[in-house]
């Protein structure tokens, strides 16, 4: 197979001519495709069976050791003018750039080889969908690239009609971390990508396209790229709202947006439309509406249990590809807090022993089709997407952030959303469980500088007076044992109903300098077995600690120099004028 699309066909011929593959194989998507794929890599090693009684179609990769998270340290953004990429972003001419990669790609793939993967980011019949070619020579990414994204014969199809597409190329290359970099390429819609086997540093349609890349083009374009899930919340009375939520990494997106209503809560309904990322555009009537990009959950797999989630642990009993999770001597994967059967080997296959760390990578990942999820949206296929009522920041603070508040409007919500912080996981390398600045969670995936796009963001509040509320949660608050003092996982239901309480105008809320925060009362608490005490601490806000918290926030802004809007610090004044009148 070949392209009748001249600037594609050029481009994979002048990328073969550089990587040399032995072959190169355009992918259709198709079953038996796949099929072929993941028997080649169960006798190359690349998948092991797992055991297919209890987990049919179930497979395991072990990803090279020094290879299990994103790299932070090592992705750039290369425009040609550096302001453009921001003091939130690694740098790099292009023209450097393009030095550094092609020297190691030149000759790259011989031996191997080469697939060419059309992929579609969003549903196919969507205007808001962008397509992209990912070239790659690892089988393991066109495997999760087909659950991941709409790929094969239908994505070219709409590329060759288009005439544009973003263009990935990708080799896994020695997977040495000394030659291991993620490039990006905004003003050519390029990504380049070399050493690195895994997830968001591998399967680019992911956190390269769909956030660095797309955030860009949703600047020119006048949409938003975010690192959002979103889910739609029915109400006994059959009532939907779509919320999107903004969390840092292993935040606790895919466990929300797969949210199962506590027993307490019956009647109530969650659908899940997606659990990463949401393109957001304003339709004719001024409502925001999201689509997911994706098709598939790259998810994190240690704490997911039948209690925690048990909807995602029935989804990935079947069809799903692990990645650096550990197995039991019967072959099943295992990982920390799975509450079923002991480890035998850990994630490198090694046999278990406690004294070597955890037995599953503490960021070990399922890749599953989102249609295996079992309060799947049919509304994922709508090519309008769905309409948004609220727009949720959070992070992961042990103290702080009360449970939840609202912002006061649009602009104060930027504020908010610029403002967030969290401390840092597994899901990037690096130190964990240090408090960093994540603004709206996009800290490693915002394609520009930060700056302009605040400003983006404030701009659509002069584009409608119908924008949704936005909120702040914290489920991750923590009593001096490091005990969660919030239930968390199925009973966020609770805060997420004040939050639609809250849009509709249902309930009163208490005025504070952060924001609005719930009444007494204001969140339903039946059947929490929760001490009064711990609620009141959840929901209190100290304003001699929120000043200090608000004054580094302000150095935080002000780092941004000149380029800073205007607006956003007039929304930071305010705030601090406030808490200096009542501290
Ligand atoms: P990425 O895929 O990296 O973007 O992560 P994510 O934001 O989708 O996070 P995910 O839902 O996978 O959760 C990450 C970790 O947080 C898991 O270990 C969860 O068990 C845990 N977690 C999720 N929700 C909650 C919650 O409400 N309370 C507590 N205490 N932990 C949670
Ligand atoms: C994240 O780190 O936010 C992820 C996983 O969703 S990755 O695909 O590796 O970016
Ligand atoms: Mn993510």
């Amino acid at each position: 197979m070949t392209t009748k699309l001249k600037s594609l066909q050029d481009w994979v011929d002048s990328v073969a001519k550089l990587t040399q593959p032995e072959d190169i194989h355009w992918c259709n998507g198709s079953e038996a495709e796949n099929k072929r794929l993941i028997n080649q890599m169960n006798r190359s090693g690349d998948l092991l069976p797992l055991n297919q009684d209890h987990y049919p179609n179930c497979y395991l990769h072990r990803s090279s050791p020094s290879d299990v998270a994103r790299v932070e340290h090592l992705t750039y953004i290369c425009t040609e003018d550096e302001e453009q990429a921001g003091p939130n972003n690694l740098w790099m001419s292009p023209a450097d750039a393009h030095a550094k990669m092609d020297a190691f790609f030149d000759g790259c793939m011989q031996g191997r080889t080469m697939y060419v993967i059309p992929y579609c980011m969003g549903p196919l019949a969507s205007p808001y969908a962008r397509c992209g070619v990912e070239v790659t020579d690892s089988p393991y990414v066109v495997a999760n690239m087909r659950i991941m994204t709409r790929m094969g014969t239908a994505a070219l199809e709409r590329i060759e009609s288009e005439g544009s597409f973003v263009k990935g190329l990708h080799s896994i290359g020695e997977l040495d971390p000394d030659r291991r970099f993620i490039m990006h390429f905004p003003e050519d819609l390029l990504i380049q990508s070399f050493g690195s086997g895994y997830g968001g540093n591998a399967l680019l349609g992911k956190k390269c396209h769909a956030l660095r890349i797309a955030s860009w083009q949703a600047r020119q374009e006048g949409w938003l790229a975010e690192h959002m899930l979103i889910v739609g919340l029915e109400s006994p009375e059959g009532e939907t709202h779509y919320v999107a939520c903004a969390f840092p990494s292993a935040c606790g997106k895919t466990n929300l947006a797969m949210l199962i209503p506590p027993e307490s809560q019956a009647g109530w309904k969650v659908w899940t439309l997606g659990d990463d990322i949401a393109w957001l555009h304003l339709d004719a009537n001024g409502q925001l509406r999201a689509i997911n990009p994706e098709s598939g959950y790259f998810g994190v797999v240690p704490g997911t249990n039948a209690k925690t989630n048990k909807n995602a642990y029935d989804m990935i009993t079947s069809e799903t590809i692990f990645t650096n999770v550990a197995t039991t001597e019967d072959n099943l994967p295992w990982w920390e807090d799975k509450k079923v059967g002991s480890p035998a080997f850990d994630w490198q296959g090694n046999k278990y022993d406690p004294d070597t760390g955890p037995a599953a990578h503490p960021n070990s990942r399922f890749t599953v089709a989102a249609t295996n999820n079992p309060c799947y949206s049919e509304l994922s296929e709508a090519p309008e997407g769905v309409p948004i009522s609220a727009l949720v920041f959070g992070g992961r603070r042990k103290e702080l952030a009360p449970l939840v508040y609202e912002a006061k409007n649009w602009r104060h919500g930027v504020l908010v959303g610029a403002g967030v912080a969290s401390e840092t996981t597994a899901a990037a390398t690096g130190q964990v469980g240090v408090v960093r600045r994540d603004p709206m969670a996009m800290q490693p995936f915002c394609g520009y500088n930060f700056a302009d796009y605040w400003a983006h963001w404030l701009s659509f509040a002069d584009k409608s007076d119908n924008l949704p509320g936005i909120f702040h949660v914290n489920w991750f608050r923590q009593d001096q044992n490091g005990k969660f003092l919030w239930p968390g996982f199925g009973e966020n239901l609770r805060v997420l109903r004040w939050i639609i309480d809250r849009c509709e105008k249902r309930v009163g809320a208490k005025e504070t300098p952060i924001g609005f925060l719930p009444e007494s009362h204001g969140i339903d608490t039946q059947d929490l077995d929760l001490d009064p005490a711990v609620m009141d601490a959840l929901l209190a806000v100290d304003n001699k600690q929120w000043l200090d918290e608000m004054e580094s926030v302000g150095e935080y802004l002000g780092s941004f120099g000149n380029r800073l809007p205007e607006e956003l610090q007039f929304e930071h004044d305010q705030v601090m004028q406030e808490l200096r009148k009542i501290s």
